[in-house]
């Protein structure tokens, strides 16, 4: 059953919020940009094909955990809860969850209301009994839940290592925002990406048939189409590394030669090599799992390691 958007949730950010990311982005030195504006439609489709693509293991890898272990992920929670996904719901990921908890209710949260309504269309159609309400919102700021679900206890689902994007302060206080969000007595299951080999960390994030870069030069052809932009795309090229002190892999867009361009005429200018840094997707350790989530309010009740020390879930307790 699919309920209409909630009216009184907070507005999409989507044009002025847009403009005003990019624009103060472009003019800081060295250029960076939120890896939010990633998801217009193409690039919520880009980003889809990304987790089917041979080199990026966490969506193949936490879908095994989640569909090997959602048993006892259900023993720990109880029945009842109303589930709240950060991120609209994965068509691969999100049944497997629901299928073993028995909740009360599905509450996907997404920025792109398109691919957000279209998801929880296909969840709802697969749960016919289940109450499916979709919030058209930016989670990373607090999040005001429909009324309807406002009594149900929470399980907060914040799956594929999203929380990688941000940094140790932007997650803490994220975790804190979520915690907040979803109330006495709530509890959080969420993915975070390990450290592992370099190799296998770099393919993920630069695959061979080049999904990843059109992913990330899709945020210019996005800037061209809505902030009236005049950034010659070719000119740019996909790159990704790993900062092995940050522990994070960084995507960074690569001007190869001297350019010049306008963004709602405003005029920038790039040196060949110099680089727009477009994401930054961090890995954890054990401890620097279960430490971040104990900063932001979370104990960790369980969690659940994949083979090669791969990917981790974590059940958490506000
Ligand atoms: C959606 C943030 C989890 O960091 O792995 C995938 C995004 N960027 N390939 C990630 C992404 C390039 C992804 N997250």
């Amino acid at each position: 059953m699919l309920l209409e958007l909630d009216r009184d949730a907070p507005q999409p950010t989507a044009d002025p919020a847009f403009r005003r990311d990019i624009i103060e982005g472009f003019s800081r030195f060295p250029k960076s940009t939120p890896p939010i504006w990633f998801y217009d439609r193409r690039g919520s489709e880009l980003f889809e094909e990304i987790t089917r693509l041979p080199e990026y293991y966490p969506t193949r890898v936490e879908t095994a955990m989640l569909s090997a272990h959602c048993g006892e992920v259900g023993a720990v929670t109880g029945p009842g809860r109303a589930v709240v996904e950060f991120g609209a719901g994965s068509a691969i990921k999100t049944p497997h969850l629901l299928s073993a908890i028995a909740p009360a209710a599905y509450v996907p949260v997404d920025i792109s209301g398109d691919f957000l309504r279209e998801s929880s269309a296909v969840l709802a159609a697969q749960f016919p009994d289940l109450p499916v309400v979709p919030v058209e919102a930016d989670f990373t700021k607090a999040v005001a839940l429909p009324k309807g679900i406002a009594a149900m206890p929470k399980l907060g689902f914040f799956p594929g290592s999203t929380i990688g994007n941000m940094t140790a302060a932007e997650a803490v206080d994220l975790l804190r925002t979520m915690r907040s969000s979803l109330g006495e007595g709530a509890m959080l299951l969420i993915g975070m990406d390990r450290v592992k080999d370099i190799g296998v960390l770099v393919s993920a994030y630069d695959d061979a048939a080049g999904v990843t870069a059109a992913f990330n030069l899709n945020l210019l052809a996005r800037i061209n189409r809505e902030l009236g932009g005049t950034i010659p795309v070719e000119a740019f090229a996909h790159r990704a590394i790993w900062n092995d002190d940050a522990a994070r892999i960084e995507m960074h867009l690569e001007a190869r030669r001297d350019v010049d361009f306008t963004i709602d005429n405003i005029r920038f200018s790039m040196c060949a090599g110099e680089t727009i840094h477009t994401e930054n997707s961090h890995k954890y350790g054990p401890r620097d799992a279960r430490l971040l989530l104990r900063a932001g309010g979370w104990e960790p009740l369980r969690e659940w390691i994949a083979p090669d020390d791969m990917f981790a879930m974590i059940l958490a307790k506000a």
